[in-house]
């Protein structure tokens, strides 16, 4: 049998491929000043390389058809390494399941390239049906953890009922982000699990966790929003306690839910910490990025908190598989100070924005908080209108 349309079709795919993948990305103006986005997504469904999607034998796969589909890849956490940025990737397949895999770039914004494999992620006793959302954390103890949420169907769902699941935080690490060793999930007492990050530190000679806590999979409940525990050891690891860092509240944009993104930023102000908030719409929920500090000392204590969203979903970003959507778990401080906040828009693509320490800290502190109140939002405006009176001409 001639190969001719498998050829034909190949070279045709891998040149696109081979195009896009090499895509220069382009920095946007800023016009509120405090980050910059970017023309391009990073990584799309359409970046996972070839060899995962194609028999490239022409006797098994004639019409070069995809054997392996995938739907959306988003939801990244971030580190440098060994001079690279390197995205920890949630690939989700046509088949529902996600997992992950590293993408890697030269300069951060643009050229994100798959790993040869995706990750092996070890199992324990209890499989996982589904992983995401890993946040990667260099600790402390020497080795890098990926901290992430493991899903699996809820054994006490009433029968029929083959949706009800439960979440909870897996762990691993690694040396070398390619070799993974599974340690047991976490045990908190708190409900379920979602959004669970790992603080780069010992605190009071223990591993510390941020949390969310929640009662059921997608409601939060009596899980009161972002929370903070200890655990004496990363082997059994367990948070006895959790208190309450960032509470949701009424008529915010972390009215419903929220969670924090990637660990925390050291500053020498306090620890920056960026995170997701959550509220509902007629057209279902919205998800938006917002930033806080906590102390130094004390990281489970807020210290400064703008109001409202730091990012929002705009133009195409609005849509997809979950649309209205930001979500980050993953960002990279550079040595210059800037920092790149890697963000997936709608479940479906990932996305890079560009700013620094200094211009967080700065908006941090001197954005005004919300008060809660619509004419105290208009009191503060009257303020800054009043003391631009001098200036504005
Ligand atoms: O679909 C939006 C996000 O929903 C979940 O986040 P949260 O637990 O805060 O509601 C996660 O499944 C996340 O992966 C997803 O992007």
């Amino acid at each position: 049998m001639s190969h001719e349309q498998f050829q034909l079709r190949k070279d045709q795919i891998q040149k696109e491929h081979e195009k896009r993948l090499g895509k220069k990305n382009e920095m946007l103006f800023s016009h509120n000043g405090i980050y910059s986005r970017f023309k391009n997504p990073i990584l799309t469904r359409d970046h996972v390389p070839i060899h995962w999607r194609y028999d490239l034998n022409p006797e098994t796969n004639p019409f070069f058809m995809e054997r392996i589909g995938f739907n959306a890849v988003f939801n990244a956490g971030a580190m440098k390494w060994k001079d690279k940025y390197l995205i920890m990737v949630r690939v989700e397949g046509n088949d529902r399941k996600s997992f992950f895999a590293v993408a890697e770039s030269p300069n951060g914004v643009d050229n994100f390239r798959f790993w040869e494999r995706p990750v092996t992620m070890p199992q324990n006793e209890e499989w996982d049906t589904n992983v995401y959302d890993m946040r990667l954390t260099a600790h402390d103890d020497g080795w890098i953890y990926g901290v992430f949420c493991t899903e699996r169907k809820d054994p006490n769902a009433p029968d029929g009922d083959t949706s009800m699941a439960v979440a909870n935080a897996g762990i691993a690490r690694t040396r070398d982000l390619v070799n993974w060793e599974r340690l047991p999930d976490l045990i908190s007492t708190t409900g379920q699990q979602r959004n669970v990050v790992l603080f780069p530190h010992w605190v009071d000679g223990q591993y510390a966790f941020f949390t969310r806590p929640q009662d059921g999979f997608i409601d939060t409940g009596k899980g009161g929003g972002i929370g903070f525990g200890l655990s004496e050891s990363i082997k059994v690891p367990e948070v006895k306690n959790e208190i309450i860092v960032d509470q949701k509240v009424y008529h915010t944009i972390y009215e419903v839910k929220n969670g924090l993104g990637p660990a925390p930023l050291k500053t020498e102000k306090g620890w920056l910490h960026l995170a997701h908030g959550v509220r509902n719409t007629a057209a279902g929920l919205r998800y938006t990025l917002y930033v806080f500090m906590t102390d130094l000392e004390k990281p489970w204590v807020v210290t400064h908190k703008p109001n409202g969203h730091l990012l929002a979903p705009l133009e195409n970003e609005r849509v997809g598989d979950v649309s209205n959507v930001v979500f980050s778990n993953g960002w990279i401080l550079d040595d210059d100070g800037n920092v790149l906040i890697y963000y997936a828009s709608s479940d479906t693509r990932m996305h890079v924005a560009k700013t620094s320490l200094s211009r967080l800290l700065d908006y941090c502190i001197h954005t005004p908080s919300d008060r809660l109140f619509s004419h105290l939002s208009v009191e503060t405006i009257n303020d800054l209108i009043d003391k631009n009176q001098d200036f504005s001409k």
